[in-house]
């Protein structure tokens, strides 16, 4: 299974960082030092975000609450250039540069379904619905790698309190933009396109639950699902559903791309659970990006105490 696992850092050698300390700070801009460093993986430049807001709680408090964590970050290098987007290419060493040149300038997303008020949101709006806010969460791949990443964001139930959710809303359904002419691997019968994902109401408005805009205090590059994407930290990666175009309040459990794709491997509710073995591999722990040697997954990734009450009376070992 580790062989699946290529930590970025392998190709980021000894002589290469060496270099890149000394000529760094020398050259101010990114843009130059790339240029200058023929190494290094071509990828879109990501502007600063403006408008995000310090948290108003104290250090323990975010913590209480998972919105902060004691652990280091995974560094912003690895963050964004060891991806998982199948719209791209399913080689995750390669999806910054394929997606490099992937405009977001002109984006919409539409909310519908059964509310009260569809709307369509620009850019500029979904950015500014709500104070962005920084969340710093672990990411637990299935394929039992992790990061921590600090997110910019904001929680979904604010985007939903704006459309209104009627009383027979019971599920969200989201799906990413399908255009295979901007997205290659859509040319590919690699997954059944558009990517979809769902979530249960009350999991889609539990405050852990997040729309990113950005990471490390930028836009989110596309690699990482520009311009908005969805992350539910205490399930696995894949639910985390990138670059959406569309949202859906439904009364029905919507499909979800990786059930539809192998549903014995990949459930709905897909929690992270460490005691719950993948058919092909253990769940018990994993490789942080970046860290020698593995660490014990946590149940619910470690956000047992914030969200075990919405699956009281599940049986977890079915929510795979
Ligand atoms: N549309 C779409 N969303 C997606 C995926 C994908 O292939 N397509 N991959 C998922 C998987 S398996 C993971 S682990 C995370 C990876 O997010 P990251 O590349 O920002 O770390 O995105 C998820 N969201
Ligand atoms: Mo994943």
């Amino acid at each position: 299974m580790d062989d699946r696992i290529t930590p970025p850092e392998l190709y980021f050698n000894r002589r290469q960082i060496m270099r890149g300390a000394l000529v760094g700070s020398a050259l101010a801009t990114a843009g130059l030092y790339r240029w200058f460093n023929p190494v290094s993986i071509p990828m879109a430049e990501t502007a600063k975000l403006d408008g995000i807001e310090p948290s108003s709680l104290s250090e323990s408090e975010q913590r209480a609450r998972g919105f902060a964590l004691d652990e280091p970050w995974t560094p912003e290098m690895s963050v964004v250039t060891y991806n998982n987007f199948y719209e791209f290419t399913t080689n995750k060493e390669r999806v910054a540069t394929e997606a490099m040149h992937f405009s977001t300038a002109d984006w919409s997303l539409e909310v519908g379904g059964l509310v009260e008020r569809p709307q369509t949101f620009n850019l500029e709006q979904l950015r500014s619905i709500s104070p962005l806010e920084e969340r710093v969460y672990r990411m637990r791949c299935v394929e039992a790698w992790s990061m921590v990443i600090p997110w910019i964001g904001y929680p979904v139930s604010r985007l939903l309190e704006l459309v209104r959710p009627t009383s027979e809303a019971k599920y969200v359904a989201f799906e990413t933009l399908h255009d295979p002419e901007r997205m290659p691997g859509q040319r590919t019968g690699v997954l059944q396109w558009p990517y979809v994902e769902g979530l249960r109401l009350d999991e889609a408005m539990h405050p852990l639950a997040i729309l990113a805009v950005g990471l490390y205090g930028k836009e989110l590059p596309p690699q990482d699902g520009a311009p908005i994407r969805l992350v539910v930290p205490w399930k696995y990666g894949f639910k985390g559903i990138k670059s959406i175009v569309k949202i859906t309040l439904t009364a029905m459990e919507p499909p979800t791309s990786w059930n539809r794709q192998g549903p014995r491997e990949y459930g709905f509710y897909a929690n992270v659970n460490p005691s719950v073995d993948h058919p092909r591999w253990s769940q018990a722990t994993e490789q942080r990006i970046g860290e020698a040697g593995r660490r014990p997954t946590l149940m619910f990734n470690g956000y047992e105490d914030q969200v075990a009450d919405l699956y009281q009376g599940m049986d977890l070992r079915a929510n795979f």
